[in-house]
């Protein structure tokens, strides 16, 4: 891997420091000092988890120098505040380098010391503080602000335990504790003296401060203690740096003395146990509703913080709390911050002694909420009686903000029922539950879809009816992604081939990427470009083979379908076409067959059966197939155990073949869509999410579309009978799922299959039967254009070319300007 060095520029000087004028030189002593002093280990004692920690300890000093240069400058004239539960960063180390111009430079230093780059950066684990797309979105937004010069801070939560470690048990997923934190974690900061208390349960009391005027008080029953831990996060070129800040859980009293002198030793630390449970790990829920008590004091602990955080920084620099939308703009990642609308409204009026009107009109104009998903299980609700308990001075101020938006509507003469009943913040249909997204979109200025369809159905659907009470509301976002992570250090040899082509601007402005299209049908530039993919192949083949013993050939059709197993993005429909193309080439074992190998990677949150029984399909189908003498060399299936970031970097330069092929309406957006476009996979994909977007800006012409968009989904869903219809119409997938159902691939268990194929047959929900004879016509498709090279390679490099609109940067852009109103650089 030779990754790429970013040219200097002028106005970005390295810092005045006492050097030896041999950056190298530099830098190896740098890390011996950190791997001396700060290890405490030896050149000839240090692993690579070692050197791992003294390399990024010495480019922390890096960073803490560019920090000191654009933190010197003035305060901010507005900061950009990014809740969210979840930030799926993975590793830092290649980040780090790149952005700050030293991955030579490093490369180098560690050569000299007898070490392999390559080793360090495999020695750090990846920070997987997320699920997936939600997750990942954060992280690339926040290398993007730091990449634009936006002041911002992110928020969210320092888990001890990140998503599981996935394992295959004879096919089936086991999870494990990830442990990331282990060994330290090098980048961070500790920072006790930013510590704050979060309150749960209690009572409220009141006192009247004036005639007429009554102040309420939560007393709280009960006490934590969030602290501070700061990751920097440097942007390109190192012009700037932002924080990453990330609560601990802490218990005011390690231990209970008197307990413990009294003999009981364990009760004396149940106090501080049950505290520390709040940050102890990430549910591993993704686009469904985690629903426990725990959660909730989890979303509550890190919005409390990061909002007294905030505002006290507010008030040091500002003084006066009414001037805080014009500082500070606050972006709830979902709804899992979606309590920052009662906490602030609470922080206003009982801490800093605002009346409700003025700490409304702050409220919401400094809140803005991004929405990811429609789906109804997804969308989080609490029951009343669990707020009240847990939260019940922000259970009073829910009650009236819903009060006064009610009263609103009989003012507008709207006070029929089911309007009521529709834009109310409680849905009392089955028990009384306040519903987090309808106050995350009271409470905010602006409120976002993550790509053009899904912004559409959010104001056709889900919120029609508030949207109609305020159209300019909802706003479009559509998604990105950091070319910094996704191009440049996961696909070095690509850029390479695109700085030789269109020049080095293409690292500063993907725009520069179009000019790409000049070379798509030259026959040197594909060569190279094909060769490009050929060695990405060969390195994705090689750890196929480590990790899973099945080895496939790197002349076959890479066809790649990597996110989280969820029945909406029909990994399902994918392993059934493998076995109906199983069945083909069986029948007719002559046929010049286009050699594919299928590969899957994803996890199933441990609680979700369906999704872990398709993951024992895809292994079970993939021991029969792999095995069969008549099929080799024309079908390999693969499924690649604990998908993650890091494997996502690995995986995506070598794909051919990019599966989006949820059903349509159901995907947000997509992002890993994006990453795979971009490293010059075809997508095959429905009219879903950003697929729609990314047909538009790579054309038609180098795009599988097939099946249903969400209006004939729609149309579909409500006919009668539609799965049986689809069946019988297609002796294909008849045949395909009979082999499934009647155990042609679980002869051990002959019935494994059962509930997955009865549940097509009887419900598919997610329309797979319907679209699955065009999806069928489509990757032969495929199969026929990967026949002819020229023209696939012709629409590979126009994917990268015409990607440049997806980087993250164009997405943070919009949103400083038309939600944050914040200065970019
Ligand atoms: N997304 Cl609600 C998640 O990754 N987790 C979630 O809990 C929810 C949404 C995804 C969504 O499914 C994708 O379509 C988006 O591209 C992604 O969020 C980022 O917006």
């Amino acid at each position: 891997r030779r990754p790429i060095e970013a040219p200097p520029n002028a106005t970005w000087a390295a810092p005045a420091k006492a050097t030896s004028g041999d950056p190298v030189a530099d830098l190896r002593e740098a890390i011996l000092g950190k791997l001396a002093y700060v290890i405490g280990k030896t050149p000839a004692t240090a692993r690579e988890r070692d050197w791992f920690a003294a390399t990024a300890l010495a480019l922390r000093d890096r960073i803490v120098d560019a920090c000191m240069d654009s933190s010197a400058k003035a305060i901010p004239h507005k900061r950009v505040y990014y809740l969210s539960l979840e930030f799926l960063i993975g590793r830092l180390l290649s980040d780090a380098m790149n952005n700050l111009g030293l991955v030579e430079t490093t490369r180098a230093a560690l050569k000299d010391l007898g070490v392999d780059l390559g080793d360090v950066e495999a020695a750090e684990p990846d920070a997987a503080l997320g699920n997936g797309g939600l997750g990942r979105l954060a992280a690339c937004f926040m290398e993007s602000m730091a990449s634009l010069s936006i002041p911002a801070i992110g928020y969210g939560i320092r888990y001890d335990h990140g998503l599981f470690k996935q394992s295959l048990e004879d096919g089936w997923q086991k999870e494990a504790p990830e442990t990331w934190l282990a060994e330290g974690n090098p980048w961070e900061f500790a920072r006790p003296e930013s510590t704050y208390t979060i309150g749960f349960g209690g009572h409220v009391t009141m006192s009247a401060i004036s005639e007429g005027v009554i102040r309420r008080h939560w007393q709280p029953a009960e006490t934590v203690l969030a602290v501070a831990h700061d990751v920097p996060v440097v942007g390109w070129r190192g012009k700037h740096v932002n924080t990453l800040r990330l609560w601990k859980a802490e218990a005011e009293a390690p231990v209970e003395l008197a307990r413990f002198n009294g003999g009981d030793h364990v009760g004396a630390v149940s106090a501080r146990a049950r505290a520390e449970a709040i940050s102890r790990v990430l549910y591993p829920s993704d686009s469904s509703d985690a629903g426990q008590e725990l959660r909730l004091r989890q979303e509550y602990f890190f919005t409390s913080a990061s909002l007294q955080d905030l505002v006290r920084r507010h008030v040091t620099e500002r003084g006066d709390l009414r001037t805080l939308p014009d500082h500070a703009a606050i972006q709830l990642n979902d709804t899992h911050p979606a309590i920052a609308v009662p906490e602030l409204m609470r922080l206003l009026l009982e801490d800093h002694g605002l009346v409700w009107e003025d700490a409304w009109h702050i409220t919401t104009n400094t809140l803005g909420y991004t929405n990811h998903t429609l789906l109804p299980e997804a969308l989080e609700t609490w029951s009343v009686e669990l707020m009240e308990r847990l939260l019940p001075r922000h259970m009073q101020i829910i009650y009236l903000i819903n009060w006064m938006h009610l009263e609103e509507q009989g003012r507008h003469g709207r006070a029929d029922a089911a309007h009521l009943a529709s834009v109310s913040l409680i849905d009392e249909s089955h028990g009384k539950r306040v519903r987090m997204g309808h106050l995350a979109f009271h409470g905010a200025r602006r409120v976002n879809g993550v790509s053009a369809l899904h912004t559409d159905l959010m104001r056709s659907t889900v919120f029609k009816d508030l949207h109609a009470l305020d159209t300019d509301k909802i706003v479009n976002k559509t998604n990105g992604i950091t070319f910094r992570r996704w191009l440049h250090n996961a696909n070095p040899d690509l850029t390479r081939l695109a700085v030789e082509a269109v020049g080095a601007r293409v690292l500063d402005d993907p725009e520069a990427l179009q000019g790409l299209a000049d070379y798509a049908g030259d026959a040197g530039f594909q060569a190279r470009y094909a060769a490009v993919r050929r060695s990405r192949k060969e390195a994705l083949a090689r750890i196929v083979t480590d990790r899973t013993g099945i080895s496939i050939d790197p002349s076959a059709l890479f066809d790649v379908q990597i996110k989280r197993i969820h029945e909406y993005k029909r990994q399902l429909l994918n392993v059934v076409e493998t076995v109906a193309l199983y069945q083909a080439i069986k029948a007719d074992p002559n046929r010049d067959w286009t050699p594919r190998v299928k590969i899957f990677g994803g996890k199933a949150a441990p609680s979700y059966v369906q999704a872990k029984l398709i993951i024992k399909l895809a292994c079970d189908v993939a021991k029969v197939v792999n095995d069969d003498p008549d099929v080799a060399g024309r079908l390999k299936v693969v499924f690649l155990p604990n998908y993650s970031v890091s494997l996502a970097e690995a995986i995506i330069p070598a794909a051919d073949l990019s599966e989006q092929i949820s059903t349509a309406g159901m995907e947000a957006s997509g992002t890993g869509n994006m990453k795979l476009a971009l490293n010059g996979a075809l997508t095959i994909g429905t009219l879903d999410g950003a697929n729609i977007e990314i047909r538009d800006h790579v054309g038609a012409e180098n795009i599988f579309i097939f099946g249903l968009d969400a209006a004939g989904v729609q149309a579909r869903a409500a006919e009668p009978g539609y799965p049986a219809k689809a069946i019988a119409a297609s002796p294909r997938l008849a045949a395909a799922l009979d082999l499934i159902g009647s155990g042609g691939f679980s002869p051990d268990d002959r019935s494994r299959f059962r509930p997955l194929v009865d549940d097509l047959r009887h419900n598919d929900r997610y329309l797979l039967t319907v679209d699955f004879d065009d999806y069928w016509r489509v990757q032969r498709e495929v199969d026929d254009a990967w026949n002819k090279p020229k023209a696939w390679w012709r629409s590979a490099i126009l994917n990268t070319a015409r990607m440049a609109w997806f980087s993250s940067d164009r997405s943070m852009r919009e949103y400083a300007e038309e939600i944050w109103r914040v200065r970019v650089g």
